[in-house]
């Protein structure tokens, strides 16, 4: 299981290393983008180019009279109105977007001959697109769900699309089940509910009659199924792919994204009243995290592994249920991606962009996996019904920034005016162009790999497809203790939710044993059902019994509390300078404090100051922060306990696990909530208890206080 060593990172590559052109690089992109419009200055003209002079007032038979059918300045609008509106997404609807930039941390020749993975000073332009898998486009963002994880590589040999997700495995096996999982995960059709969820009937119908989704369902039910941010999630390939080098030597590679920003989740009670404070809450905090200068970086690396050691696992590599732990085989980094830029446009950008797993550059290839073989023609097929037809590809945000000359002609929405009368090849009439590339890497033309396949043409799941549990149960014995009471009240949840308890139990008996007798227990307990006492069938022992790589615990980030929200808790009589020295204290780790008052009006320091508020703490509730600061000061103090809605915010953040810091004489307010001191409920404002405080940000939830949270009512 040799990996092969790309070259490591030098301390000047690393992620997190200021780029210093990138401010011209974007603007210089930008001028090149002749379709982006800006009409300031600009007068109001129609499609045809004519200047409007009513824009108020249709053309009427009188003041009073009928509309004519000749005013083609309110037709022309009306019509284009009409047709605003394209069909979502199948599956993936739900999404935000950004662009940035990929670079490498060095030549990776040894590995690939891809072009944009062999220099470090070349920068690739990148667009990624994150998104939920089962509501609609107007859907909630905290749903517990899949995330997508797509991005486009716009490198100089064309457009490279890592079409991902946030977890590493998928729910099936063959993409010819691919319908069958969706139409049972989405909305049932009867009354087109639930939206965003999948606790429901026809969902655990279909997962507990179909074994092979038992590992991907888990990591469902897990807490990476509610990330806290998308900056926050780790990206993954999932198909074992191919690296080929100039030589032509492949390697298997899985691809991963590891975010600075560490992996941290949601609770789900917070997950669930985010849906409704605040259904924007991933997008927003995208967006914000770009403006505020805050850009997200994720590593990209790969699991490599060599041809020659394609059988050495317990498991079938193609088979995209099944990670390769990384005991086994570590991350070799490759590059960093930053997103540093918004879309100007989310419907021209976010909506319209098309991935296709399909898009590959020289240098990466596919392999078997029969879920990437369907998916190849899936993603091309669907953008032709959602984008209108096959020149989705001449769409700004889908345009390659290389060449793209070829013989295809005509088709909807044509946009390039190809010269020349020659639209075949061969040819002689235009000089034989457009003329293919030899494969020669220096040359640049497209080589599949060569792979030998001498078999028979048969329908037939391979042998090697059949162990189920042994990863589903590899992961959950690799949870914290946390993370396994979460996935144990998540099952609950989900299966409380079923109507029909043959599934319920049909769940628990057939798949919950299987994977661990300890979590069908405590789930068949819930759900007021006997414990099973063995599984249905004999799970292999995989190696590794456990994997660190699988528990967020494991994943803490290393930009401290850059970016990270707190909320700073103020009202008439509060004292300034404690105001001033916890939000400069914040400020100097680069976290975003927020001061909340009780509504939006400035609210009056002890010494007369009109401090303004960012908030009132009524519309920013405590779900939206990472964590909460209450500055000193008797009367705001007062006030505060006074206050339903604030008792309400600290008791929440604490419920939450929420690092809480309070100035000394805030004691009395943690009396009356009933809230004692811990690891991250903090009392004073010293530089050492701001320290404290940060730590517990940086480590996003006050575990130890777990248990104590339980009872309070929130
Ligand atoms: Fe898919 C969209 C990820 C299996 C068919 N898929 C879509 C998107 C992501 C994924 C991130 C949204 C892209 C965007 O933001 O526009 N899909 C995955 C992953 C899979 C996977 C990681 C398994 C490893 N998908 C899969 C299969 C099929 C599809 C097996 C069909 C056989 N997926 C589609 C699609 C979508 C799509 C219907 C809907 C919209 C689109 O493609 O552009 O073609």
């Amino acid at each position: 299981m040799a990996s092969k060593k790309a070259p490591q990172p030098k301390e000047s590559q690393v992620a997190g290393t200021d780029t210093p052109d990138r401010a011209n690089t974007n603007a210089k992109l930008q001028s090149l983008e002749a379709f982006r419009s800006d009409a300031t200055g600009q007068a109001l003209r129609t499609n045809q180019g004519v200047k409007v002079a009513d824009n108020q007032n249709s053309l009427k038979a009188g003041a009073r009279g009928p509309s004519l059918l000749e005013d083609f300045i309110m037709r022309e609008k009306i019509t284009h109105f009409d047709h605003e509106r394209i069909p979502e997404r199948i599956v993936h609807a739900r999404g935000a977007g950004a662009h940035g930039y990929f670079q490498s941390y060095g030549c990776h020749a040894e590995l690939t001959k891809a072009g944009f993975l062999q220099d470090p000073e070349k920068i690739t332009p990148v667009f990624v697109r994150f998104s939920t898998v089962q509501g609609p486009r107007g859907s909630g963002d905290t749903v517990r769900d899949v995330r997508g994880f797509a991005v486009k590589f716009y490198t100089d040999e064309g457009n490279f699309d890592l079409v991902g997700n946030n977890m590493p495995v998928f729910f099936i096996q063959d993409a010819i089940k691919f319908p069958d999982f969706v139409h049972a995960v989405k909305p049932e059709p009867h009354n087109e509910m639930p939206t965003g969820g999948s606790a429901h009937d026809t969902f655990w119908d279909f997962v507990s009659l179909v074994p092979e989704t038992a590992h991907m369902v888990i990591w469902a039910m897990s807490d990476r199924a509610i990330p806290r941010s998308l900056r926050m999630m780790e990206g993954f390939g999932v198909h074992s792919f191919r690296l080929v080098n100039a030589e032509g030597v492949a390697s298997f590679v899985k691809f991963h994204w590891k975010p600075r920003q560490g992996v941290h989740s949601l609770l789900w009670d917070e997950a669930q009243k985010l849906a409704g404070k605040d259904a924007d809450y991933h997008r927003r905090d995208l967006w914000e995290a770009i403006e505020t200068g805050n850009c997200p970086e994720w590593e990209l690396g790969v699991q490599v592994v060599a041809e020659a050691d394609e059988h050495k696992f317990e498991f079938d590599l193609l088979d995209p249920t099944k990670l390769i732990p990384e005991e086994l085989v570590p991350v070799t980094p490759l590059g960093k991606m930053v997103l540093d830029r918004n879309p100007d446009n989310f419907f021209a950008e976010v909506e319209q962009v098309a991935f296709c797993p399909g898009h590959i550059v020289p240098g990466i290839d596919f392999s078997n996996d029969p879920l990437l073989q369907g998916r190849l023609f899936s993603y091309t097929d669907t953008q032709i019904s959602r984008l209108g037809g096959p020149n989705f590809h001449e769409i700004p945000i889908n345009r390659p920034i290389a060449p793209n000359h070829s013989s295809q002609r005509d088709a909807m929405h044509r946009m390039t005016l190809d010269k020349g009368r020659a639209a075949y090849e061969p040819n002689s009439i235009d000089g034989g162009w457009p003329k293919e590339t030899p494969p020669a890497a220096q040359q640049g033309g497209f080589e599949s790999y060569e792979e030998r396949i001498d078999a028979n043409k048969i329908r037939q799941r391979s042998a090697s497809f059949a162990d189920h549990f042994s990863q589903a149960r590899l992961f959950f014995q690799s949870m914290s203790a946390s993370e396994q009471q979460h996935i144990i009240k998540a099952y609950s949840f989900e299966l409380g939710k079923v109507e029909r308890e043959a599934i319920r139990v049909r769940e628990v008996n057939e798949i919950l044993a299987n994977i661990d007798l300890q979590l069908a227990a405590a789930v068949a307990g819930n759900l007021g059902l006997p414990a099973p006492k063995a599984g249905t069938v004999k799970v292999k022992v995989g190696k590794p019994a456990q994997s660190k790589a699988l528990s967020q615990m494991n994943h803490p980030g290393n930009i401290g509390i850059k970016g990270r929200k707190v909320a700073v808790l103020v009202a008439n009589g509060v004292d300034g300078a404690s105001v001033d020295k916890v939000v400069k204290a914040l400020e100097a780790q680069s976290a975003r404090p927020m001061l909340l008052g009780p509504t939006s009006a400035p609210v009056k320091t002890a010494d007369g100051r009109r401090l303004p508020v960012d908030a009132a703490m009524e519309g920013m509730p405590s779900v939206m922060f990472d964590g909460v600061w209450v500055p000193a000061g008797k009367a705001s103090l007062e006030a505060l306990q006074g206050s339903g809605v604030a008792r309400h915010f600290l008791l929440e953040a604490y419920k939450h696990l929420k690092p809480m810091g309070l100035a000394v004489d805030g004691k009395l307010l943690l009396n009356t909530l009933g809230l004692k001191e811990d690891a991250g409920l903090l009392l004073g404002d010293q530089q050492k208890v701001f320290e404290q405080f940060f730590k517990a940000v940086e480590g996003h939830r006050v575990w130890v206080r777990e248990a104590a949270a339980e009872s309070v009512p929130a």
